[in-house]
């Protein structure tokens, strides 16, 4: 049988830097699942190293894209959406989202990392970015992007389980049945990604070693790879496996190497273990 697993992702295409589509593409091609990029902008390296980026913003492309699917009677199994270049583009991913009401929701609320916003966002991008995430049916902020969505300072300081649990229920209290915080420290000394599945009111964390360097693009390889799972019916610990392990290896892996920081993780190099069967049972109750 024919079974073919299309989303649509709606995030930007960086040239160098491999980030955003670059990565997206290739990750969730050799997990069997076809991605039709839709690109909010071009831009020719990411915004964190290379100095003045050129940036070409693609919003008015989108509205006409998603026409032109409709009226081809194109579907989608899933909308996912990333970085986004304006605040239109949020009203974009909105329409996409009501254009295909079956498909399943994910927003990846691209806004920033370390504790510090991208250059591009400014204070209402990220409001609007709290739209898409109550019209979501999963998020996947990053410990930075989580905090700007809840207002509240980014945690400098490891977190309890308890504060964990909560701001995970807050975020899914804001639509989203399934909300996955990444790059998160824990009082008990563990770096993990964290989980919560509302519909089942489970918490879930992976832990993963800790490497002192922060490699662009890995959110958004972690956000592919989870989403990929998801279609590919992994429950969502074995998803939360599958990309932290995926990414802990493409990080340890460029470590390694010694290979620059800007340039991202040596994707190439480390697609091959994607396409591999493992385990993925790293998982542990919050
Ligand atoms: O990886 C997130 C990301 C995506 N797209 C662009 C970026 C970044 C992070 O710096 O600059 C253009």
């Amino acid at each position: 049988m024919h079974e073919q697993r299309r989303v649509a992702a709606i995030h930007d295409i960086s040239g160098v830097g491999r980030c955003s589509l670059s990565v997206i593409l290739p990750s969730m091609s050799v997990m069997g699942i076809q991605v039709c990029p839709v690109p909010t902008a071009l831009l020719s390296t990411h915004t964190n190293g290379f100095g003045e980026v050129v940036l070409k913003d693609m919003t008015e492309y989108i509205p006409e894209a998603l026409s032109h699917y409709v009226s081809a009677g194109i579907d989608f199994d899933c909308i996912y959406s990333g970085f986004l270049a304006s605040q239109a583009q949020v009203s974009h991913c909105l329409e996409f989202m009501d254009s295909y009401k079956s498909a399943l929701r994910v927003v990846d609320p691209v806004m920033g990392d370390g504790g510090r916003r991208y250059r591009t966002y400014d204070d209402a991008l990220c409001r609007r970015m709290g739209e898409l995430v109550a019209a979501a049916d999963i998020i996947t902020p990053n410990l930075t992007e989580a905090a700007i969505l809840l207002g509240i300072p980014y945690p400098n300081a490891p977190l309890t389980v308890s504060e964990l649990k909560q701001m995970l229920v807050k975020l899914a209290a804001k639509g989203p049945k399934t909300v996955v915080i990444t790059s998160v420290m824990t009082a008990d000394g563990e770096t993990c990604n964290v989980g919560y599945d509302g519909e089942h009111s489970a918490f879930w964390r992976v832990p993963y070693e800790m490497i002192p360097k922060s490699y662009p693009g890995t959110g958004d390889l972690f956000a592919s790879i989870l989403t990929g799972g998801l279609l590919l019916g992994d429950s969502l610990p074995i998803a939360m496996c599958r990309a932290t392990s995926f990414c802990e290896y493409a990080i340890k892996t460029t470590f390694g190497y010694g290979a620059p920081v800007r340039e991202g993780v040596l994707l190439e190099k480390c697609l091959p273990m994607l396409v591999e069967q493992r385990s993925y049972t790293q998982y542990r109750q919050l």
